[in-house]
């Protein structure tokens, strides 16, 4: 069987990683961090997934999990490195592809004739193409001339919360520069994927995950600016959504703080970025959803203004209901915001133990309780399960504002 490197050992890195240990392939996993590499190298995790600690240390137990800050020889390997993006000067964003072309480059030593080089990492359209292109300048570099290297790009779809069951059930794309790259791909991915895989270029495979992202984006932005519609018109957005749903083709989403996570709030940019005269409504359901946060922060601003000393409870601070990540999260910006406004802020995550650093000395971390009995304005923003047992009567004689609609 094949051995593996794979390049990040973070949110997808890491399942990818472990599920392929699993199954009885030699895997060693890379990061930069010498801390990742020795917790994982212990068994344990640093990131919050359900079941993925089980996987790991099964992996890890097995024997064919290491983990080291260097790659080395293997039959293939895994790009999942992170690929955010730059701001510029008017507002939209370009993709830092510098992780990537790091990683891609520090596996230049180590390829062999006939190696299959994946990338997963979320991607522009042509970022394959330049895998091949920098592993190629850097091999000249070293003088080494490798014959035959494959390359494909296999984008994840696995949704936070629910990775380790989506990683083996959702169908994949295999997009190959080369239709046997492709099919590589697919012979080394059907080992634990028990879904559909399908074969296409390169280019295709990256479009098709910013498209699948772009297209939750937009549909998002459709729910926030109906709930600012519902504001102005003195109507419950829930109860609109929940009946216009009722019809068969209307599936609308649900209105939020903002999008956050590190997927959906930056893949569309890519789109924007390559095709700006022609992505209008992805640049503009971005910037609806992007603007959120500031009006929820106003609806929160107003609420306190009622009261002579008002505290404020922010509950949640994660992107997303049941998780602990807080990068790109739209609650840490509006309770960042509202203590910048000057008010005394409390905030509830049941999911973390201390502050993100943009937070610490100006807000205060509490339990629910504390925030419950000390505050008289309370902005719910994250459904967190942990909140599910608050009704409105918790909240009499305090203001509410409930960006999720979850108390009832
Ligand atoms: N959100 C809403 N309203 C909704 C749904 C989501 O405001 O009705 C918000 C969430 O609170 C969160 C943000 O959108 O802040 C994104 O959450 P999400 O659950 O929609 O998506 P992610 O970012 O956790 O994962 C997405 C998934 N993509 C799609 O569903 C098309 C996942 O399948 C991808 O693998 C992942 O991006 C990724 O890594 O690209």
């Amino acid at each position: 069987m094949p051995s593996l490197c794979v390049l990040g050992l973070g949110y997808i890195g890491l399942p990818t990683a472990s599920i392929f240990a699993t199954k009885g392939r030699r895997v060693l996993g890379v990061d930069v961090s010498p801390s990742v590499v020795e917790t994982i190298n212990s068994g344990r995790i640093h990131i919050q997934e359900p079941d993925l600690d089980v996987l790991v240390r099964a992996a890890v137990q097995s024997g064919n999990l290491k983990a080291a800050t260097l790659p080395a020889p293997a039959d293939v390997f895994i790009l999942a490195v992170p690929t955010p993006f730059l701001a510029s000067a008017d507002g939209a964003r370009v993709p830092d592809l510098s992780f990537v072309e790091a990683a891609t480059r520090s596996i230049a030593p180590f390829v062999a004739a006939g190696n299959l080089i994946i990338l997963e990492s979320t991607s522009p359209v042509g970022t394959t193409e330049k895998v091949k292109g920098w592993l190629e300048a850097e091999l000249a570099k070293l003088g080494r001339k490798v014959d035959g290297l494959l390359y494909a790009h296999c984008p994840e779809r696995i949704l936070p919360g629910q990775m380790l069951k989506e990683l083996v059930s959702n169908d994949r794309i295999c997009g190959g520069l080369t239709p046997v790259a492709a099919d590589q791909a697919r012979d080394l991915y059907a080992s634990f994927c028990t879904a559909q895989i399908f074969l296409t270029d390169a280019r295709t495979a990256e479009l098709a995950k910013l498209t699948e992202n772009a297209f939750r984006d937009v549909n998002i932005a459709f729910a926030n600016e109906l709930s600012l519609i519902c504001d102005k018109l003195g109507v419950d957005v829930w109860e609109l959504i929940r009946l216009a749903n009722r019809h068969p083709r209307v599936k609308i989403l649900q209105p939020g703080p903002g999008v956050g996570g590190h997927c959906i709030a930056v893949d569309p940019w890519f789109i924007v970025d390559a095709a700006p005269a022609e992505a209008r409504l992805l640049r503009t359901a971005r910037e609806v959803n992007d603007s959120k946060p500031h009006h929820v922060v106003a609806q929160v601003r107003a609420a306190a203004a009622q009261h002579a000393h008002p505290v404020v409870a922010c509950l949640g601070l994660a992107f997303k209901a049941n998780v602990d990540d807080l990068r790109e999260s739209p609650a840490v910006e509006i309770t960042a915001a509202l203590a910048a406004a000057g008010l005394p802020v409390l905030a509830v995550e049941p999911h973390v133990r201390t502050l993100p650093p943009s937070l610490v000395g100006k807000a205060k971390l509490v339990s629910i309780e504390e925030a419950m009995a000390a505050a008289n304005v309370i902005v719910l923003l994250v459904d967190h399960r942990a909140f599910g047992s608050l009704t409105l009567a918790s909240f009499a004689g305090k203001a509410l504002i409930d960006t999720r609609g979850q108390i009832r």
